[in-house]
């Protein structure tokens, strides 16, 4: 993972088009990217060349298959990724100069400080459990592709999808990890592919592969597959300006053996995971490199 992830930082620096970004800091992008990791033998995308928060990522997508929206749940699990965005809304419509640590105490003291100001809109987890639809339903869409998976293998509409137009408003972001689809080869292996509209490479990259690797795991397991090749595909990747002293440091390191990921436990259904049940061996990466999440 470390090599094609490299290539890429490597590229956008080099090649990517420099422009201004919603988030006003800027960046160097590019258009159109793709990865491809084999996740055989416990094999997973989680770099090497820096240290990856792999639990925080694993908890955050374990809240979207929760069918959470809110960052309560998160915070409760220490995950801090998703705060700057509510807390700007918050300090936006109050004009109150509040912390992010003491912005996040209240979220977790206080439910309805934390319905309030806490909900970031019909975002991930809604769209992928709950997508409600014109008369009124709401389709459970990862419900649905486990059961394609048992049920038509050689489909070719096993997928989900965040972009729900009609709703794109009310959300504090919309999707930039997009649509999910998967493919089950003729031997029993469970192939993924993501499409991600909007790549943070330095920062968002990693969490992302590691994210989709993760339930392409728990999806095969529940399905009785072996897990095969996930397929990332980026569509605006970039690198903000203001990570290019970080994305130097990394360019410099030499990747180390890669990692394993184990599942301990195979839980009835995949609403059953649980943080303890993912273990990583052979972890042994160069230092976290900090940076600054643009808004
Ligand atoms: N917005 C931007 N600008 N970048 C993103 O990566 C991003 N996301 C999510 C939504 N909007 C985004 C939020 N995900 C970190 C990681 C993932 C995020 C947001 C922030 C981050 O700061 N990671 C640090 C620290 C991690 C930790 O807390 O341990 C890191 O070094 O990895 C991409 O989906």
């Amino acid at each position: 993972a470390d090599d094609q992830y490299l290539a890429l930082l490597r590229q956008i620096m080099e090649q990517g088009d420099r422009r201004v970004d919603r988030t006003g800091v800027g960046t160097r992008s590019l258009f159109g990217a793709m990865a491809r990791f084999d996740l055989s033998g416990d094999r997973v995308p989680i770099l090497t060349t820096k240290r990856v928060s792999w639990k925080t990522a694993v908890k955050e997508m374990l809240w979207f298959l929760s069918g959470g929206t809110n960052i309560r749940e998160l915070i409760a699990q220490n995950v801090r990724i998703w705060t700057d965005w509510p807390l700007a809304a918050y300090r936006r419509a109050t004009g109150e100069a509040i912390d992010q640590a003491h912005f996040e105490r209240r979220i977790l003291a206080e439910p309805g400080f934390a319905e309030r100001w806490g909900d970031l809109g019909p975002v991930y987890g809604k769209q992928w459990r709950r997508w409600l639809g014109p008369d009124g339903r709401e389709h459970d869409q990862i419900a649905t592709v486990v059961e394609l998976l048992r049920t038509a293998p050689a489909s070719r509409r096993i997928l989900f999808h965040g972009w729900n137009v009609a709703e794109l408003g009310g959300m504090a972001l919309p999707p930039c990890h997009m649509v999910y689809q998967y493919h089950v080869t003729s031997d029993g292996r469970l192939n993924g592919l993501l499409f991600q509209r909007s790549a943070d490479h330095l920062l968002g990259t990693p969490f992302n592969w590691t994210g989709a690797a993760v339930l392409l795991r728990m999806l095969a397991d529940q399905a009785g597959l072996q897990p095969g090749t996930l397929v990332w595909m980026g569509g605006d990747v970039h690198l903000y300006l203001n990570h290019l002293d970080q994305a130097e440091a990394q360019l410099a390191r030499a990747p180390r053996p890669a990692p394993r990921l184990r599942l301990l436990r195979r839980p009835d259904s995949i609403d059953g995971y649980r943080i303890e049940d993912f273990a990583l061996d052979g972890y042994d990466p160069h230092p976290a490199i900090k940076a600054e999440v643009a808004v």
